[in-house]
């Protein structure tokens, strides 16, 4: 009966993890997947995660099902995480917040919603992309294109192009952007280029999708904030995707948002009416575990504290991985430009390595990239770092 279905050729990135998995080299580096390792090579348990667990364990509840919207202090705590505790679009219960399944849920959830409203409308994503932003788009309904966004000569923002694609779409369009640390190029805007472009988001009554994964992780919780901010400043109406996974280390637990920024509160109401109705077809209401975990950490003073020093620890070991990398990838292949290392910045850095590189990497020295040439940097640490600067540098001479 369903022999006719194509083969699934899996994923570039779990795909390869597997891959990396099954590897018996002794000094194997991955560095697939987007996951944030410690030092020791380890997915961290955050302390404030740990203690949140501990209380809740001593009190063990019974779990009913979660509203489809998920639990209020959770949606509460993301609200002031991802617009600042006394932004006013909060004071004006202008914003339609969900509890999702993970990053992707808050995407799925928002491009159903989204062809819902507008079903005529296409997205557009950065070229290059996450790809699973053309598939989850895809399977809503909505046809994907690309914007440009990367210069691979110059390995950074082709921002006027793509000012002016953007300024070419048809009205009512969903454009894709990342806030900060975006994937897979680590190049983002600076604050003065995403200044530029929300007044042409307005005049050209566009829908911004802004898909924040990686908060903390670029240059603070607050600073990498900013675009989002900025255009809730502006009084535009977008949509925001954000995750727990990376900065609470929460990957399995499956803990994001989505919130939808409106024109008013009575707007506001009626739009998380249908994020509830979305939700309820595809899984009918979130896990309780992890929000609630997540809950309790961000709404306790101390534990939040405690959470963002944790996250500025993840962020400031990924900037000096970056420092050291450059440094020595400088001193073994002297007419080689590592700049990116450090120019780039959040989880990944984008290499720009050929094929053959990639493979030779993979094949005689266990190092993992993923085809677009795109390194997970925390998978480095200062035990496994001259290995990989070393099969860089042995590799490097192959074009
Ligand atoms: N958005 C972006 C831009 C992103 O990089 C990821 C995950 C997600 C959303 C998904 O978030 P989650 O909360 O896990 O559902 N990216 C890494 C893992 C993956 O491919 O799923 C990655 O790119 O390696």
């Amino acid at each position: 009966m369903f022999e006719h279905l194509e083969k699934y050729a899996g994923d570039p990135i779990f795909g390869l993890n597997e891959a990396f998995h099954r590897d018996m080299h002794p000094q194997k580096v991955n560095l697939t997947v987007g996951l944030y390792y410690d030092n020791e090579g380890h997915i961290p348990v955050l302390a404030s995660v740990k203690t949140a667990e501990q209380r809740r364990a001593q009190d063990p509840q019974s779990r009913p099902y979660l509203p489809m919207e998920g639990l209020a202090s959770y949606r509460d705590a993301v609200q002031k995480l991802v617009f600042g505790a006394s932004h006013k679009v909060l004071q004006d219960k202008k914003v339609a917040t969900i509890q999702s399944v993970g990053g992707t849920g808050a995407l799925k959830v928002g491009a159903d919603f989204l062809h819902l409203a507008y079903p005529d409308s296409d997205v557009w994503i950065s070229d290059p992309a996450w790809d699973n932003h053309h598939s989850i788009f895809q399977g809503a309904g909505v046809k994907s294109h690309s914007y440009s966004y990367y210069d691979p000569e110059t390995k950074s923002l082709k921002f006027d192009q793509m000012l002016a694609e953007i300024s070419a779409l048809p009205p009512n369009s969903f454009v894709l952007l990342h806030p900060c640390c975006h994937n897979p190029t680590g190049v983002d805007l600076s604050q003065d280029q995403w200044l530029q472009l929300l007044p042409i988001l307005a005049e050209r009554q566009l829908i911004p999708f802004l898909d924040m994964a990686y908060q903390g992780f670029g240059a603070g919780l607050d600073e990498d904030a900013f675009a989002v901010r900025a255009m809730a400043d502006a009084g535009l109406t977008f949509l925001v995707a954000n995750s727990f996974s990376k900065n609470l280390s929460f990957y399995g637990e499956r803990c994001g948002g989505l919130s939808v920024v409106c024109s008013s509160a009575d707007e506001a109401d009626g739009v998380l009416g249908q994020l509830k109705a979305v939700v309820r077809r595809i899984y009918s209401s979130p896990p309780m575990h992890g929000g609630q975990i997540t809950s309790d950490v961000l709404n306790d003073t101390q534990l939040c504290a405690v959470w963002e020093q944790e996250v500025a620890d993840m962020r400031q070991r990924i900037a000096f991985v970056r420092k050291q990398a450059h440094q020595q990838l400088t001193a073994k292949v002297p007419g080689y430009d590592s700049s990116y290392f450090v120019k780039q910045r959040g989880m990944f850095t984008y290499t720009g390595l050929s094929r053959a590189q990639l493979m030779a990497l993979r094949e005689h020295h266990g190092v993992y990239i993923i085809d677009s040439g795109r390194i997970s940097v925390p998978g480095l640490n200062t035990r496994n770092l001259e290995y990989f600067t070393d099969a860089m540098a042995d590799v490097l001479g192959l074009g």
